[in-house]
């Protein structure tokens, strides 16, 4: 299907003083990292992410938890960022001001170049103290899943936001301080259903900007977005960065 870019999203981009974007898991679908809601992958198709990605869950059981995050540690490890993550890396060239906030835990943006990033959901490649809730950079690895903390000999964790946890304070202030500051705003990628992530378009359109959804799919945000471009991230943002702004 023929995805068009209208002049009018061309115009808004030329006189974008500062551009905030927010992405999901739909950005990383073109480099092999399945979505977070597509179904799980092979051994862990009968599981349902959302009641993994727990507190609850690690302390039922820590070691099928650690070992859900190790494979998809180890396979964002060996995807690489695709063209919708360069062609954001670009966009952000571009503008004087221009904000990344990303659900994803991937760290492919990061990867990619993006300079001025926001990690709302942590990193899958960090691991932490369970108790202490400090990173945690080396451990002894003596065969005990998962593996304890060098100080305190708790479970280690992955570094990422689970369902029930707050968002890291600062993150989360800068990523709404964006959406309202911004004057045009870009939601990528996104189911649009995980808060406190979810507000941020919806804040941006409140203060004015101009919003963009890119999604294949239909999403909460799809009727109230002030342009909807129905396609994939790494086949729309190219053609974004290919008109004349
Ligand atoms: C919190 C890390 C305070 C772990 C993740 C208010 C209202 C309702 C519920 C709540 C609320 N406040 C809090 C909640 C509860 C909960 C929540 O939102 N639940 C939902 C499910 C209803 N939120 C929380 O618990 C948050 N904490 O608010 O703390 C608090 C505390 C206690 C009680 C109340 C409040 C913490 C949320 C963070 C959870 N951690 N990830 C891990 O990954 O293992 S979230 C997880 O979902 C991922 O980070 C993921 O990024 C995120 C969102 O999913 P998406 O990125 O949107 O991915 P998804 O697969 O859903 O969609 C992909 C989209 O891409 C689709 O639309 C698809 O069409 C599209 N797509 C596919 N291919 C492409 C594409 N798009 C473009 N190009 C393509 N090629």
């Amino acid at each position: 299907m023929r995805i068009e870019i209208p002049n009018a999203l061309i115009d808004a981009l030329r006189h974008a003083q500062h551009i905030a974007v927010l992405t999901g898991a739909g950005v990383s679908a073109e480099s092999g990292v399945p979505t977070f809601r597509d179904a799980q992958t092979g051994l862990w198709s009968k599981f349902n992410p959302q009641e993994l990605a727990t507190r609850k869950a690690f302390q039922r059981n820590p070691k099928m938890v650690w070992e859900w995050y190790a494979y998809r540690r180890e396979l964002t490890a060996r995807a690489e960022p695709n063209a919708g993550h360069y062609a954001l890396v670009e966009m952000e060239k571009r503008v004087p001001q221009f904000t990344l906030i990303t659900q994803n835990i991937d760290g492919l943006h990061e990867r990619a170049g993006t300079k001025n990033m926001i990690e709302l959901h942590g990193n899958i490649q960090r691991v932490k103290c369970l108790r202490e809730d400090v990173r945690v950079e080396s451990w002894v690895e003596d065969g005990e899943i998962p593996p304890r903390c060098p100080r305190c000999n708790s479970y280690l964790r992955p570094d990422v936001v689970w369902f029930g946890e707050m968002l890291p304070a600062f993150a989360l202030d800068e990523a709404f301080r964006a959406a309202r500051n911004c004057d045009l705003f870009f939601s990528i990628g996104t189911s649009g259903v995980v808060e406190p992530a979810a507000s941020l378009p919806f804040v941006a359109l409140r203060n004015g900007a101009v919003v963009v959804e890119i999604n294949p799919d239909e999403t909460p945000l799809s009727r109230g977005a002030t342009f909807r471009l129905c396609g994939a991230a790494g086949v729309v943002l190219p053609m974004i960065l290919g008109a004349p702004f």
